[in-house]
């Protein structure tokens, strides 16, 4: 049976003994480190040195290049890419998972009447899966957070995060626990399913980039600013294969969940994960969530917790690139639409507004998500919503509040933050994704109509929040969304502009206020966590045979070990082709554990570049037009496998390992690309497709409609060895171009096997 863990671990962080054994070895293996590197070290490379998989290395690594066997600490998953880690993992043939984990239900909860309704519907309409996911929690050992008891990057920073610690998650935004100086890292099912079953995870050496933060936020000006700032200069791929490391006073100064906001959001500038050293900021974060014993324990080990003095006094000598942000100037940011990287200043969003056509009048402000829902984020943006009550404005958009997590929330209303909310008639939704990822049955989104909302999230790519491609979705500080919302205008400068109240006077809001942390202290009735059995063996973990939500996996075919011929072109995809163009979520969340049923959103967001159309392909055996998953479908029913090609940065976004899965399971053997973003490359080589990249940008241009390809080399499939690709046009004539890959002998392997869990299930039976 389960049990409320919380009546347990009251006084004490959870897996406070790994937390200690993790600082009691830092000493030596940041000294090795210093002495193999001959340099001072950041605060990265002594946390990437102290989590090598075996203990040490008698050799320095080369950052960008080698790949290297990390130990991480931990694990999270969320309910929505949880479900395909899970049945992973239970093929792996393990009793336990080797490392702490955890799994919450926050993605699949939608954001519509409030959060009462909200939550029981939830719990109904999804029941099988959240049971599913206890099952198999309660099983394995893992930790579950059930649905309403918060975001996952929430709840890991309030529970989890311990600084010079090192996590993996299956989410993008794991990276959030930067804040609390960990490196936490996203990444596929496949990836998390390795550490669980007791095996390395590998990384290629991330470069490192230092941002340097002098100066004090104030005024308008908030953590988020700064990511915003970083995301315009940097662009979306800007950061990948890099460790963003911020440091200066400019970093101390802020709040600890502020850390988190911009650690979070940096992985939509593509990078493997962001994080700050430790700092007097996350030591009161820890006491001020229980969790004095990490406190205590990380002063003990504090310069191991962050880099050498040298590098911060000379980081161009130390980080592969340094950005300078002077926070006493930077102004705040609105970044958006369709892209979180489109950085413009409040100062001069009307210009750039009107110049660009976007819908000025906003229709709704929504505040949450993992990267701006914590105690800080909803005390700021209170105190502007305060003021509109107090000076008379009427909203003239429209609020929704997802705290982070049951805890945040339970305190804030304690302390009257949701008050001037409810006010404002703003509807306060469960402790979850919600909107953010698509779960959010906006009243009139089938219309399709033009239209701006401004949020706090991260992502901003079409059709993310509503479903609306003609959705202009902005991102903003949670106090710079309350603004925006007050004023219904996306050009509202509140620093400059003055509104008009109900009795007719002009009226300013003052700069926002807010505590970094509740006076009184965190508190929560009922946390939402369910602890596992210490023996989980005669849990039974039912999957049904007629579900239309979760089915078992069946394991992919090896690879034949012959050169690859008479592939054809699915689709070419025609610029941005993110996780969410692959595998949409939304309506789709629902069949994230039953592959069968998802592949039928196989890259029905992709641009079609010879028709600029999204879902419409041509099929070369008939030559009619269809939808991308259908004519995959008699592809593979033909037994012919298929190519897709891609531009730059493909898979951008999301971990999801679907967007991988799905054409795999549909028959995609090969992704030709302009370039990959980080995890997508990984998730493709783990469930055995060829993930390539052209040599030659150009020949992009080469790739026809009915074209076939021929991989008249990949016997020869070896690292460092380029694959020759022999492209047939309708005409009979050829190209020949050149792919580049990424693949070690390992995921070399992975392609032999037919993915890297066949090759688990191997080495567990032999
Ligand atoms: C997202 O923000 O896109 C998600 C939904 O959290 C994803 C994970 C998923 O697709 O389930 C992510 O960021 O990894
Ligand atoms: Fe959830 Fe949105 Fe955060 Fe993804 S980005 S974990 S969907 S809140």
């Amino acid at each position: 049976m389960y049990f409320y863990a919380n009546l347990i671990h009251s006084t004490m962080a959870f897996d406070i003994e790994m937390i200690k054994q993790v600082y009691a070895r830092l000493d030596t293996s940041v000294s090795n480190a210093r002495q193999l590197t001959g340099k001072p070290l950041t605060a990265s490379e002594k946390i990437l040195y102290s989590h090598l998989w075996g203990g040490k290395t008698d050799r320095p690594y080369t950052r960008g290049t080698d790949y290297v066997d990390f130990a991480p600490d931990r694990i999270a998953c969320q309910d929505a890419t949880a479900q395909m880690a899970l049945l992973q993992f239970m093929q792996a043939g393990k009793a336990k998972v080797a490392v702490p984990t955890t799994v919450h239900c926050d993605h699949l909860i939608q954001a519509k009447s409030g959060a009462t309704v909200d939550l029981k519907s939830a719990n109904s309409t999804s029941a099988e899966v959240f049971d599913f996911l206890e099952s198999v929690s309660n099983k394995y050992g893992i930790g579950f957070w059930k649905p309403g008891a918060g975001i996952i990057h929430q709840v890991v920073l309030e529970n989890y995060a311990f600084p010079g610690g090192m996590m993996i998650g299956t989410d993008s935004h794991t990276v959030n626990a930067g804040g609390l100086g960990m490196l936490a890292i996203g990444v596929g099912g496949a990836d998390a399913v390795d550490v669980m079953a007791d095996m390395p995870w590998e990384l290629k050496f991330p470069k490192l980039i230092g941002v340097k933060l002098t100066g004090k936020l104030n005024g308008w000006t908030a953590p988020k600013d700064v990511i915003l700032k970083v995301a315009g200069i940097l662009t979306v791929k800007g950061g990948t294969g890099a460790i963003i490391e911020y440091f200066g006073d400019g970093a101390e100064s802020m709040s600890c969940t502020g850390k988190g906001t911009i650690c979070n959001m940096g992985a939509e500038v593509g990078a493997t994960t962001s994080t700050f050293g430790y700092d007097d900021s996350m030591e009161r974060y820890l006491r001020s969530t229980d969790r004095d014993d990490v406190a205590d324990a990380a002063n003990a080990v504090r310069e191991h917790l962050t880099a050498d003095p040298e590098v911060y006094a000379n980081p161009e000598l130390y980080f592969d690139q340094v950005i300078e942000l002077d926070l006493n100037t930077l102004r705040p940011h609105i970044n958006g639409p369709f892209t979180p990287d489109l950085a413009t200043p409040v100062s001069e969003m009307s210009k750039v507004a009107k110049a660009s056509d976007w819908p000025l009048q906003v229709e709704w402000g929504l505040i949450g998500s993992c990267t701006n829902s914590s105690y800080e984020d909803l005390a700021r943006a209170a105190s502007i919503a305060k003021q509109a009550v107090e000076k008379k404005l009427v909203t003239k958009a429209e609020f929704g509040i997802n705290p982070g997590s049951e805890q945040v929330r339970y305190t804030a209303e304690r302390d009257g933050l949701l008050v001037p909310f409810n006010e404002l008639n703003a509807k306060i939704f469960t402790n979850a994704c919600g909107p953010c990822i698509g779960q959010w049955a906006r009243e009139g989104a089938d219309k399709e109509e033009k239209n701006s909302i401004i949020h706090s999230f991260n992502r901003n790519f079409s059709k993310r929040a509503d479903g609306n491609p003609n959705t202009h979705a902005f991102v903003a500080s949670p106090e710079m969304v309350a603004a925006v919302a007050i004023s219904g205008r996306l050009d509202f400068d509140p620093v400059n502009d003055t509104l008009i109240n109900q009795d007719g006077e002009e009226v300013k809001l003052d700069p926002p206020t807010g505590m970094e942390l509740p006076p009184l202290g965190f508190d929560v009735k009922e946390n939402g966590y369910l602890a596992p059995q210490e023996d989980g063996s005669t849990v039974n973990v039912v999957v049904s045979e007629t579900s239309e939500r979760l089915q078992l996996l069946t394991p992919f075919a090896p690879w034949d070990n012959q050169n690859l011929m008479g592939a054809k072109l699915l689709i070419k995809a025609l610029g941005k082709c993110t996780t969410d163009h692959i595998s949409m979520a939304g309506p789709w969340l629902r069949f994230r554990g039953h592959l069968d049923n998802i592949s039928n959103n196989c890259l029905i967001g992709a641009v079609n570049a010879f028709n600029e159309k999204t879902n419409f392909v041509k099929n070369q055996l008939t030559g009619s037009y269809g939808g991308v998953p259908d004519v995959q479908r008699q592809y593979k029913a033909a037994g012919l496998e298929t190519v897709v090609v891609g531009d730059h940065n493909y898979g951008e976004g999301s971990s999801r390992e679907h967007a991988a899965m799905e054409p795999r399971f549909l028959g995609v053997k090969v992704v030709l690309v302009k370039s990959f973003a980080r995890i997508h490359e990984t998730n493709l080589k783990k469930q055995g497709m060829l993930g390539i990249t052209f040599n030659t940008e150009s020949d992009y241009n080469l790739i026809q409609e009915d074209d076939t390809f021929n991989f008249i080399d990949l016997k020869d499939f070896a690292p460092g060895k380029q694959i020759t690709v022999e492209v047939v046009h309708a005409d009979g004539s050829k190209d020949i171009i050149l792919a580049n890959h990424t693949y070690n002998e390992q995921q070399i392997e992975w392609f032999k096997e037919g993915s890297a869990l066949n090759l688990i299930k191997k080495q567990n039976v032999a």
